[in-house]
């Protein structure tokens, strides 16, 4: 293949590349963040200090202890810093429980992004982090729940570990309400902080097999033109 010829039909196959990995990458745009007191802000109980209070003074938040409590840290009580802001939440607070949050109103098949911060309080902890679609009943527990994501987590009391799903596999909404739940591993009424929660959606980007197919098509429609040595351009090429 000549020079000129390799100039005429590779610089346009190159951009036709460029702008099938663009596309895909722009559908993806974020469109907002979907859960409320992502970083136990709200209620503020004052400075360097605690708070045991009803999950229903806790905005955005529940929880699977029996007695309904949630416990709050502020900054700097007890040596321990937020990750964000100037609060953040203790999973166990008389009991080992699960703190979760439930978000409606996703549509299909967005892309489901999240990111928290965890650390242990007297050791090295684990909590199970899960995202669950709880199907057309709304309900947890039944039947028709989907486990969209779960992994188990490990960090010790030096340092908050801060974790996304940028190494994940893609996860997709299926339309219905959605948890987004921590799980203490540790027992008892010490254990698990979490900070700085987030769960972002977006429209979902094509897996990596429709990225391959894309290139494949834009290569069918060029490459063998290019590759005859032909002098025509072929159109769209
Ligand atoms: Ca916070
Ligand atoms: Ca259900």
């Amino acid at each position: 293949m000549k020079l000129q010829q390799l100039l005429r039909y590779g610089i346009p196959i190159f951009f036709a590349f460029v702008v099938t990995a663009l596309v895909p990458a722009a559908r993806a745009t974020l469109i907002n963040s979907s859960l409320l007191n992502s970083g136990f802000e709200s209620p503020v109980i004052g400075k360097k200090t605690y708070s045991i209070m009803n999950e229903s003074s806790v905005p955005g938040w529940d929880t699977t202890a029996t007695d309904h409590m949630i416990e709050i840290w502020s900054t700097g009580f007890n040596g321990v810093s937020a990750y964000e802001g100037n609060q953040f939440a203790e999973l166990d607070a008389n009991q080992q429980a699960t703190l979760f949050e439930d978000v409606s109103g996703i549509a299909a098949n967005m892309k489901l992004d999240f990111s928290f911060a965890h650390r242990g309080r007297a050791a090295v902890e684990s909590m199970r982090f899960t995202i669950t679609d709880l199907g057309a009943d709304g309900l947890m527990g039944t039947k028709d729940d989907t486990t969209l994501f779960s992994k188990i987590y490990s960090d010790g009391t030096s340092a908050w570990g801060y974790y996304t799903s940028a190494s994940e596999k893609q996860i997709l909404s299926t339309g219905n309400t959605i948890r987004v739940s921590f799980d203490s591993l540790t027992p008892g009424s010490v254990g698990n902080f979490l900070d700085a929660v987030d769960l972002n959606v977006a429209a979902g980007a094509p897996e990596p097999g429709t990225w391959a197919t894309l290139l494949l098509l834009s290569f069918a429609s060029c490459g063998p033109a290019v590759l005859r040595g032909i002098r025509r351009p072929v159109a769209g090429c």
